[in-house]
């Protein structure tokens, strides 16, 4: 007995230390080879271009006139250079939006460059974008609106046979394929060949994905397929055209079912289908080109934090350029762009990890093949790896001397699956070890920022985690201070305010025009003005290279001191008037549709538009689609100034600028008709007028 039972022992070990030898077991589900090759890609473009370009619109309505269209600066070589030098590893271009417009010469209809004035109408951009793609390196992709304004079929089944044909061109004619984006957007109505009607479809029966889908991967099979509400592809939308994926972040859904909002941006640590995050966002306010957010262009220090929020936060990374009428991108746009891709070059250039000595608390079998050198080799095939019983385990990187740094990356081996969910970083500063950071998961890529430290040693400790953790690589890096457009509000009171995104530079400014240097008026804090139109010229300085960045620019009408918000006892509203886009004010619910707010401007002024910036939170916040707009000289007679929809406001909260022939008045009205939700809630991050 004594004998048997040491046998049974001496067999259980033998099977133990086995075990332990082989690599860790995947952990359901884990990326095709399509997804390992997209995630790596992390960070490629979007490029907007239709005939709502020519319109000024977010939306076209199907019934644009083609002979609008005619780019006569358009060099596709040109949006894939600025794009490669932006380090970015592919382009999926619109070929066609919501309002039906074909930026290649498709055979299946007559609404597309071929009856364009553009080169005759012997032009086709699709193959422009290809070409370049080709030329330069890059990876192509395609995004073609499922949603179709112009067709008079739409809504009836030979529309989908329409659109079989048409991506059967794309996948066909233009080499591979690494991406297919099929938008959810449909807001209904549409030209519909003449009918000027609203059309509803059922977006989970109407366009029989499954059978597109199989279409799709045979004519492309490296392709990933992403889809927003349809059935589940290949990747997921992140539920916010904002340019951030949640701090938690699954590669996982469950492949049948609705997905919430926090399934999109956390996905589901128990989904049974691989289904990772693209983060897709415009470098401005919309994604068509609009003249009058030629200031909005997002700044470099917004776009290094979106990396950050994307690619940083086990995402990739999709950044828009709109193209201008004349084809050509604009100069800002290109220049944020380029700049980005520099910070990013030169942030991940020398990895202050790269080959240290390291400890870890445990290895799988006690073997060098699973050993910690493997996490800092910066080879992406080779892995630090426990025993399965582990869940817990720290590794140390000893940086041999004092190092300054400020940014920590961790990449899981995901081939065997996502496992870590929760992780510390400590450094060891002055014999001391201090939390520098953590976060909850990993993923295919994972970057903390935090201020500089200098540290002789780091250490990963990893404290949670699904199973036994499998790390690839990790990184540390120094990353250059940002100087870029400084941002500047103007509160109630009328006091200016700058800010950027960036801890660190200096703020100089002027308010007679002349362009600030360094020996203007420092900010210090809150500066007050008069009640009038103020422009504000403000750069971001670095006092310790001596640099200055570039100007912000900008200009705020009449101040709204003696502004009330009337008929609301609530005094949270006075957030609609604070100029802080982050504070924001709601109806009470109980109100229904039409919900008005008024407001007593003090005294007589001319009004000739409004802006209304919607609240920025996600939760419930009443975001107005349909509106129109009042003034009043007595709060008694009204006059109807303007009215019309807010387009794409429910994917893009920006603020919305309406003009209209100027009217006289003390008293405003903006009356919500409808909102993107349906109900009645009504809410305000910020109302402004402009005036004559
Ligand atoms: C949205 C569309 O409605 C926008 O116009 C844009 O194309 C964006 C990428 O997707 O849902």
């Amino acid at each position: 007995m004594k004998l048997l039972s040491s046998l049974l022992l001496s067999l259980l070990t033998i099977g133990a230390c086995e075990a332990q030898t082989t690599p860790p077991a995947p952990l359901k589900p884990v990326p095709s080879e399509n997804q390992m090759k997209w995630q790596e890609m992390e960070y490629y473009a979007f490029i907007h271009f239709s005939l709502n370009t020519y319109t000024d619109q977010s939306w076209g309505g199907g019934n644009e006139d083609i002979k609008l269209f005619d780019p006569k600066k358009l060099d596709a070589r040109e949006w894939v250079k600025t794009c490669k030098a932006a380090g970015m590893t592919g382009v999926i271009i619109v070929a066609k939006h919501h309002c039906g417009f074909c930026l290649w010469p498709s055979k299946y209809t007559e609404y597309s460059v071929k009856n364009a004035p553009w080169k005759n109408g012997k032009g086709d951009v699709v193959r422009e974008v290809s070409d370049a793609c080709k030329e330069f390196g890059l990876k192509f992709g395609v995004y073609l609106s499922p949603w179709d304004r112009n067709r008079s079929d739409y809504g009836k089944p030979e529309y989908i046979t329409y659109f079989r044909n048409q991506l059967t061109e794309l996948l066909t004619n233009y080499g591979p394929v690494f991406e297919t984006w099929f938008d959810g957007a449909n807001g209904g109505t549409g030209y519909y060949g003449g009918a000027n009607e609203e059309r509803k479809i059922d977006p989970k029966t109407y366009y029989d994905w499954p059978t597109t889908y199989a279409l799709v991967r045979k004519l492309q099979p490296g392709i990933v397929i992403w889809n927003d509400g349809g059935d589940r592809a290949d990747l997921r939308w992140v539920g916010t055209e904002s340019g951030y994926v949640g701090e938690r972040n699954w590669s996982k859904l469950n492949s049948k079912g609705d997905v919430d909002w926090g399934g999109l941006q956390w996905g589901k640590e128990d989904g049974d289908a691989w289904v990772p995050a693209e983060v897709n966002t415009s470098i401005r306010p919309e994604w068509f080109y609009h003249p009058s957010e030629d200031s909005k262009v997002k700044t470099v220090s917004q776009l290094v934090d979106t990396y950050y929020n994307s690619i940083g936060r086990n995402g990739t990374f999709l950044l828009n350029f709109p193209i201008r009428p004349d084809g050509t991108i604009h100069p800002t746009d290109v220049k944020n762009a380029i700049e980005l891709g520099k910070v990013i070059k030169e942030t991940f250039a020398v990895n202050l990890a790269k080959n240290a000595r390291v400890e870890a608390s445990n290895t799988r079998g006690g073997l060098a093949t699973f050993g910690p050198a493997n996490a800092v080799d910066e080879n992406k095939n080779t892995y630090w790896a426990t025993d399965d019983e582990v869940r817990k385990a720290s590794l140390t990187i000893d940086l041999g001397r004092p190092t300054v740094f400020n940014r920590f990356m961790a990449q899981e081996y995901i081939r065997l699956g996502q496992r870590v969910k929760g992780f510390t970083v400590e450094a060891f500063v002055d014999g001391s070890w201090k939390q520098i950071g953590d976060g909850s998961t990993i993923g295919y890529k994972r970057i903390l920022r935090f201020p500089a430290v200098r540290a002789s040693k780091v250490r990963f400790n990893i404290t949670d985690s699904d199973a036994s953790p499998v790390i690839s690589n990790i990184g540390l890096y120094n990353a250059p201070l940002i100087l870029d457009a400084p941002t500047v509000t103007r509160n109630q009171a009328g006091e200016i305010s700058i800010k950027s995104d960036d801890v660190g530079p200096l703020f100089y400014y002027t308010l007679d025009g002349s362009i600030p240097t360094p020996r203007s008026a420092k900010f210090t804090g809150p500066v007050p003005t008069n009640d009038g139109k103020v422009e504000v010229k403000a750069i971001a300085f670095d006092p310790a290279t001596g640099k200055s960045g570039p100007l912000a620019d900008e200009k705020f009408d009449i101040s709204r001191k003696n502004w009330k918000v009337l008929d609301v006892s609530d005094d949270a509203a006075k957030a609609i008037l604070d100029g802080d886009p982050t504070t924001s004010w709601k109806q009470s619910g109980d109100k229904q549709m039409p919900v008005d707010l008024v407001i007593d401007l003090g005294s007589e002024k001319t009004l000739s538009g409004f802006k209304y910036s919607p609240d920025q939170g996600q939760w419930g916040p009443g975001v107005i689609s349909q509106y129109e707009f009042y003034v009043s000289p007595d709060n008694v007679n009204w006059t109807l100034a303007d009215k019309g929809e807010f387009s794409n406001i429910k994917n893009n909260r920006v603020t919305q600028l309406k003009r209209f022939a100027p009217v006289k008045g003390r008293y405003f009205k903006l009356r919500a008709l409808r909102n993107t939700e349906g109900n009645n809630n009504v809410g305000y991050a910020d109302v402004d007028v402009i005036t004559n």
